[in-house]
């Protein structure tokens, strides 16, 4: 941080189910929640979507007739950054408390499964990107871990309505070799470093160092476009893909 802005990819989630309090206003829109990465290239390894049961979230109306759910704050950003419909303004439609969210299916470009639920995540915090984060537990060690913990925990799941089916049946997909770790590099990272739960803050940094370094120069693609690309040169061609293709939009803060 410090050293200028950071840019990232803003996947574009669609929502095949809407939020009950906003579900008769909606109907029929194009509403998408929003996730902020750094790793465009691994979307073809999405299981689920993260959100912060207690967030407080909005849905704001961008250009080209879709609307976004967001953090209120990203929505202000979003609005300076020409993405919402009106420059500079970001009229709240409706508020959403991220449980609401909890259990839609959403559509995930370029994941293989054809839906995927938004669950929750106790660390996100709402004070980056949109506090929504997409779930690729193959490459993302904080995403393994927090799927990992509903997969195997009742009381986690009871505590969040989240039903079995919603997390058990998404394993984690090969989409990326690292000669030193294999082709499901988060998976091992989380059990070399024994890693006991999503709070696991220490030991999960020091997985993601491990595996962002190590991912981006010497990892090489299995799937997609991309594929038997190094990580470095295949990023820019499938976030390229994803823009073009209107899944994906640049954000910056
Ligand atoms: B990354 P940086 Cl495969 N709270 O995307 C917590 N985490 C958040 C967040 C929030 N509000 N907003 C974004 N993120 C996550 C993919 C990925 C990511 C992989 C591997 C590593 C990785 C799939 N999840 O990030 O602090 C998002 O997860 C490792 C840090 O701005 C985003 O990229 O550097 C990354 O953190 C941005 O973190």
């Amino acid at each position: 941080e410090g050293v200028g802005p950071q840019e990232y990819t803003l996947i574009k989630l669609q929502c095949l189910d809407l939020p009950e309090s906003v579900k008769a206003q909606f109907e029929g829109k194009k509403v998408s929640l929003v996730a902020a990465t750094l790793r465009p290239e691994t979307m073809y390894g999405q299981t689920n979507c993260y959100v912060l049961a207690e967030g407080e979230y909005g849905i704001f109306e961008m250009k080209g007739d879709e609307y976004f759910i967001c953090s209120h704050r990203s929505a202000r950003n979003l609005a300076f950054q020409e993405m919402t419909k009106d420059f500079g303004k970001y009229p709240c439609l409706g508020n959403v408390k991220g449980q609401e969210l909890v259990g839609l299916r959403l559509k995930a470009p370029l994941s293989k499964y054809e839906f995927v639920y938004a669950l929750p995540m106790q660390t996100i915090s709402m004070g980056k990107g949109t506090g929504i984060v997409t779930s690729v537990p193959s490459d993302s060690p904080d995403d393994w871990a927090a799927l990992r913990d509903l997969q195997t925990k009742k009381g986690l799941r009871e505590k969040y309505n989240v039903l079995e089916e919603w997390c058990v049946p998404f394993e984690p997909t090969p989409i990326i070799n690292i000669p030193e770790f294999g082709n499901l590099t988060a998976v091992k990272l989380v059990e070399d470093l024994k890693i006991q739960s999503q709070k696991d803050k220490d030991k999960l940094a020091e997985a993601k160092d491990k595996a962002y370094t190590k991912g981006f120069y010497e990892g090489v693609m299995l799937v997609g476009l991309g594929e038997g690309l190094k990580v470095q040169d295949a990023k820019p061609i499938i976030k390229k893909h994803l823009m073009e293709t209107g899944q994906a939009a640049p954000y910056y803060e």
